[in-house]
């Protein structure tokens, strides 16, 4: 029997026993019950891998990857294929939480009607005594587009205030604003099938094998033809243990290296003069400048050898057709911007543009973290990817929305500007959605502080996070595999989740809430929407014409084309897989050239503090873990953080693996159990982010942002380490024992493709 796996695409089927991999009857499943199965996405990381999901008397049971879908093609990662896991989940939310007595009362179960009621009259309260701009949105880029659409017309229109901001800021914002300098569209340029046609990639500040992982498989199916890998990263990350060649850089150091590979390329004669001089302007300013970086000088900051970034120049700008790929390593710095810009340079000086295989991009992060930030959910934005001070997309989008254009407010404070004003009592109120800042916000203790010293705080979650912890009122929402909605995938592919069950007991589907919430606040008319579908119509309409142009992407086109990369100007319109093929984002279709100085980060080691600090994550753990820490085969992978280092420091400072280890910051302390490894620069410490409390390492973090996209520096901050007087109260030495071999199997696994290149000074 062959199943053909496009009739599952976007509806349900009632269920056979077949093997999704063969098409073939599948006895060995005859027990299983399975109702439906319902064509989806993953909920976790950009990738949006497709996925199946399992129904059986109305509960979501299990996963199969989808074979249809061209990204993953059947495959998932350790975290996809638990995300179902989530769903049914005995801790999750099933009714609304509030605190009747003040801040130190306890969370006590209460009706919808209740807490709908207070939040109505305590935001008003609050609004009526210190203005408009006293409440604040806090919303999320693992939200569908739909929604997140709906957060920014929610804060800006039915509770009328101007700070409207989401936790994209922690998260590719530097990327966002390097994109919009440069190339004057804020997306990756190419699809990810493009990794197929390069003759070489360049992974800068990117941890692929764990953070996308099924993108590891283009990278590999791409060296299987030739192409060459570079990988820049002051750990040795799994990709990087197959790379042609490895620069494991000193953290804070990545314009240096960019302006010393552009250098090399120019000296050389391997620079795209046709391509610099019709398609970009600003280059003599760049190229001056980038003269004072000689691969002498960039090898000392960067701790490299000069040779090795001489070869690495050599194979980028050799290459006839070259992509970049850059993350948060490069990223989440004070000069992430600048970062963003050198890599630009870079691909522009040779060319590697607007061509299969050559091409540049972010790896956005969040499931939504491309479309989050393009629907009018940041401070400075509307819908469309609109400016919410240009005068004509506010009148546009007032038109729209039914409103005055004195109305509507305009831009405010980033979320990391959010926590000081908080501070200040400037703002007093808060609604979040979809952000846990209580472990991803660095210096968690002022975080702490500004939330607990709200007036009124409210959180949408599913499951009780650190952050709805110190909530007043928290309301249950629903998981994504409980609503239908857009998402636009890293590659800029709008694509499409669908709804395989309710939410649990009392709790509300998200968009819901908000929508009722609009209409207890009075504004219900500009909230009339029966189902995602309309959301995403009105969502349209205010795009066409802009940047992110979605206007010819409809429900049906998604399913019938798995998905539709923007812009899509037009109903007959196929949609935009690779940019820049013709012109850049800019009104005269040219790139921009930016000079860079290469600038050091906020926070240098010194004697106090010797030893440099980095953060990120691992395969296991999403974001601040409150899903993943709480599906039992990921927790038992990782169940608590520890503190990379290499072997050479270890000894230096008499610390064997699983010793018990306190690192000290300007900002705080925690002591993690050390494992120690070889494939970490020996100046350098990595401390995983996903836990909480105080196993949390923004305790540590330095909450210096980057001046214009208000990033914090998560990737740099100096430290200092000593073996611990005193185990943590939350330590179990047997479950230490387990992370330390478990974790050391994976770090240290030989690879066949691997060559130890040991290319640090
Ligand atoms: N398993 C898993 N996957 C995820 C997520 C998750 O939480 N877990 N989150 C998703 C999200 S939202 C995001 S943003 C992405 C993040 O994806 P990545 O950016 O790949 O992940 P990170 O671990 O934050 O950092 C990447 C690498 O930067 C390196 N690094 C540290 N400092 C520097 C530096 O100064 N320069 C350079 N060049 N590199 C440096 C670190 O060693 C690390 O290997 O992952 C997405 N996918
Ligand atoms: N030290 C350090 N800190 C970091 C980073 C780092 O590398 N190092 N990375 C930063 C980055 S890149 C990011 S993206 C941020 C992420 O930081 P956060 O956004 O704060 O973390 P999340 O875990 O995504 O929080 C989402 C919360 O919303 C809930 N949620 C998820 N989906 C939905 C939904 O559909 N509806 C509702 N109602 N709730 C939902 C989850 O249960 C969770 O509690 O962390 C940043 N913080
Ligand atoms: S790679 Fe990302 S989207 Fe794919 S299964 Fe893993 S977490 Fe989900
Ligand atoms: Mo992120």
């Amino acid at each position: 029997m062959s199943v053909d796996k496009n009739m599952f695409r976007g509806r349900t089927k009632q269920a056979e026993t077949v093997d999704f991999h063969s098409g073939k009857p599948a006895p060995w499943k005859s027990d299983e019950r399975v109702d439906r199965y319902v064509a989806t996405h993953c909920c976790y990381c950009g990738v949006q891998c497709g996925m199946y999901l399992k129904v059986a008397q109305g509960k979501v049971t299990g996963v199969e990857p989808r074979e249809d879908f061209p990204l993953n093609r059947g495959m998932l990662c350790p975290k996809g294929t638990t995300a179902y896991q989530t769903v049914n989940h005995p801790e999750r939310l099933t009714y609304p939480l509030m605190r009747r007595g003040g801040k130190e009362s306890p969370l006590e179960r209460a009706s919808w009607d209740e807490v709908l009621d207070a939040i109505v009259e305590r935001f008003g309260g609050i609004q009526q005594q210190y203005g408009k701009d006293a409440v604040s949105v806090y919303s999320g880029s693992s939200l569908t587009n739909e929604k997140c659409y709906l957060m920014g017309k929610f804060g800006r229109v039915a509770l009328g205030t101007r700070h409207v901001d989401y936790n994209g800021r922690l998260c590719m914002s530097s990327a966002s604003g390097a994109n919009e300098r440069s190339l004057g569209l804020d997306r990756a340029a190419n699809p990810v099938s493009d990794i197929l046609r390069a003759d070489c990639v360049f992974v800068i500040g990117a941890n692929v094998g764990e953070c996308f992982p099924i993108v590891t498989s283009y990278l590999w199916q791409a060296r299987d033809r030739g192409c060459k890998l570079i990988v820049a990263d002051p750990r040795q990350t799994p990709i990087a243990r197959t790379a042609d060649i490895f620069l494991p850089l000193r953290s804070g150091t990545d314009s240096a290296l960019l302006n010393g590979m552009l250098h090399v390329i120019i000296k050389e004669g391997m620079l795209d003069e046709e391509f610099i001089g019709e398609r970009t302007v600003g280059w003599q300013v760049t190229r001056a400048l980038v003269e004072q970086y000689p691969p002498e000088r960039v090898a000392k900051v960067c701790g490299l050898r000069p040779e090795a970034i001489i070869e690495a120049a050599r194979t980028y700008g050799r290459a006839q057709a070259a992509m970049i790929y850059t993350a948060r390593g490069l990223e989440h710095q004070s000069k992430g911007v600048d970062n963003g810009v050198t890599a630009v340079n870079l691909a522009l000086a040779t060319g590697n543009f607007g061509r299969p295989g050559a091409g540049y991009g972010t790896l956005t992060g969040q499931g939504n973290g491309q479309g989050g930030r393009e629907v009018g959910q940041k401070a400075t934005q509307l819908p469309g990817c609109r400016e919410i001070e240009n005068q004509q997309d506010r009148e546009y989008i007032c038109s729209i929305w039914g409103i005055d254009e004195q109305d509507l407010p305009h831009a405010g404070y980033p979320a990391t500007l959010m926590i000081p004003a908080m501070l200040r009592k400037e703002l007093r109120a808060c609604l979040m959605i979809c952000s846990n800042p209580m472990v991803s916000l660095p210096d968690q203790h002022t975080v702490e502080q500004a939330l607990r010293g709200l007036d009124c705080f409210v959180v949408i979650d599913f499951f009780l996070s650190e952050t709805a912890e110190l909530a007043d009122i928290v309301l249950p929402g629903s998981v994504w595999a409980e609503d239908e909605g857009t998402t636009t995938s890293l590659e800029g592919r709008v694509i499409k989740h669908n709804r395989a069950v309710d939410p649990p007991g009392e709790a509300r589907v998200d968009w819901r809430i908000i929508c009722e919430l609009a209409r207890r606040l009075g504004k219900g008319q500009y909230f009339q929407f029966q189902s995602p579908r309309d959301i995403f119509d009105e969502l349209r309409l205010c795009t066409r014409g802009a940047k992110s142009d979605y206007w010819g992407i409809t429900y049906e086109k998604i399913e019938q084309q798995n998905g539709v990369f923007w812009p899509c100007p037009s109903q007959d319109h196929p949609g935009t897989p690779r940019l820049y093929e013709q012109h850049f984002g800019f009104p005269d279709g040219r790139a921009r050239f930016h000079p860079i100085p290469y600038m050091p980060a906020a926070e240098e080691p010194d004697e106090a503090y010797p030893l440099l600090l980095t953060t990120g994550r691992v395969v296991y753990h999403y974001l601040s873990g409150n899903q993943t820490r709480r599906t039992p085969f990921l927790k038992e992978q990782a169940p608590y953080p520890w503190v990379e280092m290499h072997e050479q420091m270890a000894t230096r400072l008499d610390i064997g693996d699983g010793d018990w280890v306190t690192v000290r910051t300007r900002r705080g302390q925690m002591t993690v159990p050390a494992l120690v490894v070889r494939s970490i620069r020996p100046d350098t410490l990595f401390i995983p982010y996903h836990y909480g409390h105080t196993q949390s390492v923004n305790q540590l973090t330095n909450p210096v942002l980057e001046p214009m996209m208000k990033i914090p520096e998560y990737k740099v901050c100096a430290a200092s380490a000593v073996r611990a007087t005193e185990k943590p109260a939350w330590a179990k030495d047997e479950d230490v024992a387990a992370l330390v071999e478990a974790r050391k199997r994976r770090r240290e696994f030989p690879s066949a493709h691997a060559k130890p290149q040991l290319t640090m000074r």
